[in-house]
């Protein structure tokens, strides 16, 4: 069959799930670099939402993240990215749906809100979220360094990438990962130092230069007080 051509843009999280899956499997493929300002008639044509990533592999074209990962693990099932076992397999995609229906609005509307209450309510969501990933999750899932165990997984590689966003959080909301969630940070520990995060991972000043223009500077604490 042909070869991968991928969608992505380099600052894109759900991009940065697809880069990890296709170098974790050793799959060969033809970056192309989107301008999600300016997008181009082909892409739109593959990705029908507008949204990176996308993938076409000959006639077949396909856009959303989880979506192309498992079909990824499905045409290329080396080394599997997902359990075997139907039941076990049914488990890891509701931890994918808590990291896209739960953890990844809280963690936008913690950055993003658009006034203090807004991003309050996200400061407090998002804290939710971490410490049932914590205890329901890694805590009850693993008894090992990851999500199913020893074998890094999709589920895996559906959350990390607001891990490496952390910093962003910090900067901008003055948030770090709270002292209940031990297993998450040896978690994280574990996922960065693996090549094919690395391989696509942006560095902190590269978030924070961007999140600048989108956000501004963040508030000085104690501004407005005296
Ligand atoms: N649910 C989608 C979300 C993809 C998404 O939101 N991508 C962002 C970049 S991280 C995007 O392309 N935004 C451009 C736009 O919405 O116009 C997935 O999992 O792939």
């Amino acid at each position: 069959m042909s070869i991968i051509q991928l969608y992505f843009t380099k600052g894109s999280t759900f991009s940065q799930r697809t880069r990890v899956v296709l170098r974790e499997k050793g799959i060969d493929f033809i970056p192309i670099e989107i301008d999600l300002q300016n997008k181009a008639d082909e892409f739109t044509q593959i990705s029908r939402y507008g949204k990176v990533p996308a993938i076409k592999h000959g006639d077949v074209e396909i856009y959303e993240s989880a979506i192309i990962n498992e079909y990824l693990d499905e045409v290329f099932p080396e080394p599997p990215l997902l359990p075997r076992d139907p039941g076990t397999r049914a488990i890891a995609r509701i931890w994918i749906d808590y990291a896209n229906t739960r953890l990844v609005p809280a963690f936008n509307k913690l950055l993003r809100g658009k006034d203090t209450q807004e991003q309050e309510q996200g400061r407090r969501e998002f804290t939710e979220a971490l410490l049932y990933i914590e205890q329901e999750g890694l805590g009850k899932l693993s008894n090992d360094q990851y999500f199913l165990g020893d074998k890094f997984s999709l589920v895996d590689i559906s959350f990390y990438p607001w891990f490496e966003r952390l910093p962003v959080l910090e900067h901008f909301r003055k948030f770090t990962l709270p002292p209940e969630t031990p297993r998450l940070q040896q978690w994280w520990n574990t996922v960065r130092d693996r090549e094919s995060v690395q391989a696509v991972a942006n560095s902190t000043s590269y978030y924070i230069e961007r999140f600048t223009k989108i956000l501004g500077e963040p508030t000085p604490v104690g501004a407005g007080q005296k």
